[in-house]
This record gives C-alpha cells, structure tokens and sequence, in this order.
C-alpha cells in the first residue's frame, strides 16, 4: 500500500518539475476530471448481451476470444462489475450500453419492439450513481444479420426491420439523455460488408445512406442526444468490403451534421486517429473516438499507453478541443481478467490525456514557430522522461481510488470473492 504522504511528496517535486517548464499541474488535473471516458458495458460479458440468457457474441465482423472464468451473466452482475469498476478509476465516468443489455426480465424482445421500459431500470443506477449513459443499436448478433447485411440489406424486409430497431434506439437515448441531464450519443456500427468481392458496391451504400435519411427524420434535441456514425475498414469475414466506410459516413457526417466515431483499431496499420482530429474538426462541430487497440487482425485489444493513444490526446489538447470530442473504450478481451481490462485500458486513457495536459505544449510551439526544429524534438523527449506517474498517482489519491500497483491487488481480490463463485454454475 503506497503511503498517502510517499504520493504527496512526489506530486510536490513533479509540480515543481513541471512549473519549470511552464507547465501548472495543479490545472492540468483540473482539465483532466472534465474528460469523462464512456465505459462500454460490453467487455464485462464478451458482448453477449442479455436477450437470452448465456447468449454468445456472433458475426458481424467482430469475434471475442478467450474463455477467462468469471464472466457476467445477469443484469445484476454486469453492474456490480461496473460499480467495481468505477471504483478503481478516477473521476466521474459515463456508461454506454448496447441495445442487447435491456432489462428484459427473461422476455423475448425481439429488436424491433425494444422500448424505454426495457432501459429505464438502467436509467435509475446511472442517475444514482450520477453518470451520464451513451447507447448503440445492435446489429449484429442476430438471424436477420446473419448474411452480413442490416440496414444496406437487399432484402426489403430485413433493411426495415433495421431501420425500424435504430430508430427505437434513438428515441431511447433521447430519453436516457433527458433523464440524466446530459447528453447521450447514440452510436450507429453496423457490420454490412462482404467477404468477397462485390460487383454492386454502390446499390449498398445507396440502400444505407437512404436508411439513415429515415432513420434521422426526426430531429431530436442536441441537449438531450447526439447521433454519432462509426466507420471501419474491415471485419473478419467482411474483408473486402466493407458498406460504412471512412468515406462514406464522413461524407454523410458533414452534410447532415452528425458526429463521427473513430475508433482507433478501424484503420490502415500506419493511420494513426490522432492525425484525423485536426481534419474532421474543420469540418464537424463534435467527433467520438472510440479507443481501442489493434493488433493484427484485430481491432479491440485492451487500450495501453502507446504512442497512438498519446498522439491521439495530444491533437485532442492541443487543439483544444476537449469539449468536442467525446471518449469512449471499445474493445473486449476475454483472455484475462475482465474487471482488470476495464481498468487498465480507462487508465491507459487518462493517462494518455494527462500525459497531454502537462505537455510544455506553450514552449514546443514557442521552437516550432521560430523553425528550431532540434529543440522541438529535444524537449518532446525530456517530456517523456518527466514525472507524469507521479502526478497521475496523485489524482488517484485525491479521488480516493487505489493508486499505482494497488489496484492489481483489488482487482485480484475481486476475483476471488466474486469472480470465481460465478464459475460452476
Ligand atoms: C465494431 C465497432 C463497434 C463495436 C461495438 C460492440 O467494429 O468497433 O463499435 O465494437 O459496437
Ligand atoms: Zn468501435
């Protein structure tokens, strides 16, 4: 247990380290608390979803892997996971939630027919513990998706009935956001794409861009809910390609004044979502980013402090544009302990914010201006070498959560007095 004195005392030599270099702490940790990082509510239970009970993730492009015991099954255990969660995260956070995790009450409610009622249990725990929820329709994981197309389907039928879940997705979000007070942004993925490659690319993207027109007739107030369009480049089984393009919800993005999702694992290797804040906020009033790590073929690796999630916070500070760009994890991991994957990759995240915010970013400008280009790239070193951990210790104490290495320890411990008793039934 590190000593609230030993985590003070450094926080004290980190402010002067910093002050030195023109840069206040104290103020950095003050932007710090207003990035609220929305919490998916899917890596406690490998996007299983609570329709049927023990439902496992399938299709859509996307594949959890792993078989770690402990998974959430209820209702009930997903938020206690979640209040453990948040427990060892500081600040306040928000929760997203996907139409798969209703209060169904063992009903079968087919996505079509979802409606407040089966959210509102959802609504009363966010506001008791005074975080603002964030949604998603759900399409994927379901026999109407299983040929890989939702709401650019062909079929007549099953592109209604998409539309017709998205739509109730919306109207409920509206209502999580009037409830709560603060905005929820409901997030559009779809999974349409193909394995092969198709000869009609158009008549899909034809098909998608008139189901969001329906989809968005009706305007809802920015107070109460934001629609937000995620693109991708590709999905397992979706290789070549893939209906929701970059290009595509940009391009409908703009016109329509939605927000775009980036998330961080839905691009070429060597693309890097940081570069792109500076561009889509020329042209869009608020962006998301979903931040998630790839690896391979894989875009949801738990989040770690890596140079894309630095790059990504710093374009997001130095453009000052924490007010416009909102912060959700994305990925799922089913291989370690799931609590700890929550935990580590929020903190990786606000990590990476921090790590922005202290940034001598005044003086870097300062050598940049003036084409002193070895001193620019000289004090991005040193600032690498600072005592950031310190500082992030600090906030961690100060908002009473475990700091450093003991959260591995809570973490553990929950396994084994929670965790663990769920196995064997
Ligand atoms: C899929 C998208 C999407 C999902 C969630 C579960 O590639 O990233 O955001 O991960 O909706
Ligand atoms: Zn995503």
């Amino acid at each position: 247990m590190r000593k609230s004195k030993a985590v003070e005392d450094a926080y004290a030599h980190a402010r002067e380290a910093y002050a030195e270099l023109g840069v206040d702490t104290d103020g950095a940790l003050r932007r710090l608390d207003q990035v609220k990082i929305s919490l998916h509510c899917w890596q406690a239970d490998d996007v299983g979803g609570l329709e049927t009970p023990g439902a496992a993730q399938t299709g859509g492009g996307i594949q959890v892997t792993g078989n770690y015991p402990g998974k959430a099954t209820t209702l009930a255990e997903i938020r206690q996971d979640i209040e453990m969660v948040m427990g060892l995260i500081p600040g306040k956070q928000r929760f997203n939630l996907h139409a798969i995790y209703g209060d169904f009450g063992g009903e079968k409610i087919d996505r079509d027919k979802i409606e407040l009622s089966h959210f509102q249990s959802w609504i009363d725990w966010a506001k008791g513990l005074g975080v603002g929820l964030d949604f998603n329709p759900t399409c994927f994981t379901h026999p109407l998706a299983d040929d890989g197309f939702t709401l650019s389907s062909l079929n007549e039928s099953r592109r209604r009935f998409w539309i017709e879940h998205v739509r109730r997705t919306r109207r409920i979000a509206l209502e999580m956001g009037r409830q709560l007070g603060t905005p929820c942004i409901n997030n559009i993925w779809i999974p349409d794409g193909s394995k092969d490659t198709p000869v009609d690319r158009n008549r899909h993207r034809t098909l998608l861009k008139s189901s969001l027109d329906e989809i968005f007739a009706e305007e809802y107030p920015a107070e109460y809910m934001r629609d937000s369009l995620e693109g991708k480049l590709f999905g397992l089984g979706v290789e070549a390609m893939t209906v929701g393009s970059h290009e595509f919800y940009f391009g409908y993005a703009v016109k329509n004044r939605k927000m775009i999702c980036y998330d961080t694992g839905h691009f070429h290797p060597t693309e890097q979502v940081g570069d792109k804040v500076s561009s889509a906020l020329q042209f869009l009033d608020e962006i998301l980013v979903h931040v998630s790590r790839g690896v391979h073929w894989d875009s949801d690796h738990v989040v770690i402090f890596n140079d894309e999630i630095q790059l990504l916070a710093q374009e997001i500070v130095r453009a000052d544009a924490l007010q416009r760009v909102h912060v959700a994890l994305d990925y799922f991991d089913a291989s370690i302990n799931r609590i700890g994957a929550y935990v580590a990759g929020a903190r990786a995240a606000q990590l990476a914010f921090l790590y922005a915010l202290v940034e001598p970013t005044a003086r870097l400008r300062e050598y940049e201006e003036s084409g002193r280009n070895f001193e620019r790239l000289a004090l991005l070193e040193v600032a690498k070498g600072m005592p950031f951990g310190a500082v992030y210790d600090y906030y961690c104490l100060v908002n009473n959560v475990p700091v450093g290495i003991d959260y591995i320890v809570d973490v553990t411990r929950y396994e084994r007095e929670v965790l663990e008793k769920r196995d064997g039934r």
